[in-house]
């Protein structure tokens, strides 16, 4: 395990920028691309390299409709890419719904960890981030990605999900993991049609209400394939949605979002900039 200053901020007075290195083969957006351990572990360099303050590295893909690989198989993909870059210096998140995983990637060097579904998916989870005292991540969750869509039915979006990020962050609260550690994760693209996106986004300073520090992870989600294209068109490839990216991290930069997570850094950060330097002119 690494040790962290926390919380991670930049010197630049941006949002911490967390770039993602998928290690799997069938991620929607960058799905087997960096799927061979050197392949990954130079992806991680060059967006370090780029400005990622954070290199989340997950071995499990959460696109909707995904099965999940057997432990061994994500073990086998993220331990190796998680030992090099953080033996590098690299602030390093592992990316997983498992505890165990979790446990193995600390001991690799990882220094914090985030779980889509918040301690949901493995009960084991809460007790050994508590006990490690690292950082945690916790996403809106409501149910494994094979039919995660069925679930995406709310009355008030908003509501809802703050309520239930709410709950979850009082329980790992209560299970001894420091709220100060604990950061908050809306979900975008996970249970949420694209309209729930949006209106979490247009309403991210509710999510901030809640106290914690707030992580954006809208980075190629289907919702930003529709930007710009006509409504009889099919959607933009995932990797043809950085410019869209740029644009929520920006926007959720404004609203006071502690950080932003994405898969092209250098797009994220000069929409950012250029935001802050709005905001300080004269
Ligand atoms: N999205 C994905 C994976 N992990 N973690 C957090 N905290 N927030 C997210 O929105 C999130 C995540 C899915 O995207 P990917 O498959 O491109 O990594």
């Amino acid at each position: 395990m690494t040790n962290v200053t926390w919380p991670v901020r930049r010197p630049d007075g941006l949002p911490v920028v967390m770039g993602v290195v998928n290690v799997t083969p069938d991620s929607f957006s960058d799905g087997g691309q960096w799927f061979e351990p050197a392949a990954a572990i130079e992806h991680g360099r060059v967006l370090r390299a780029q400005g990622a303050d954070i290199l989340d590295v997950g071995g499990e893909s959460t696109r909707p409709g995904a099965e999940r690989p057997p432990v061994e198989e994500e073990l086998r993909r993220v331990l190796p890419v998680i030992e090099a870059l953080a033996a590098e210096g690299a602030v390093v998140s592992a990316d997983t719904m498992r505890a165990s995983v979790a446990r193995a990637a600390l001991q690799a060097g990882a220094a914090m960890v985030n779980d889509v579904s918040g301690g949901l998916a493995d009960e084991a989870m809460a007790g050994v981030v508590a006990e490690a005292g690292v950082p945690f991540v916790t996403m809106h969750w409501r149910g494994h990605s094979a039919d995660m869509q069925s679930r995406a039915v709310y009355a008030d979006v908003v509501a809802e999900v703050c309520a239930e990020l709410g709950e979850r962050a009082r329980s790992l609260v209560a299970q001894g993991i420091p709220a100060d550690r604990l950061v908050l994760d809306p979900g975008f693209g996970f249970a949420k049609l694209p309209e729930h996106n949006w209106s979490l986004l247009r309403h991210l300073d509710r999510v901030l209400d809640l106290g914690h520090p707030v992580l954006v992870g809208t980075s190629r989600k289907a919702f930003l394939g529709r930007v710009g294209v006509p409504a009889d068109a099919g959607p933009r490839p995932p990797r043809d949605r950085d410019g869209a990216t740029a644009a929520t991290s920006m926007y959720a930069a404004t609203l006071g979002a502690w950080g932003v997570r994405v898969h092209e850094v250098r797009s994220t950060i000069d929409a950012m900039s250029v935001a802050r330097d709005i905001q300080e002119a004269q």
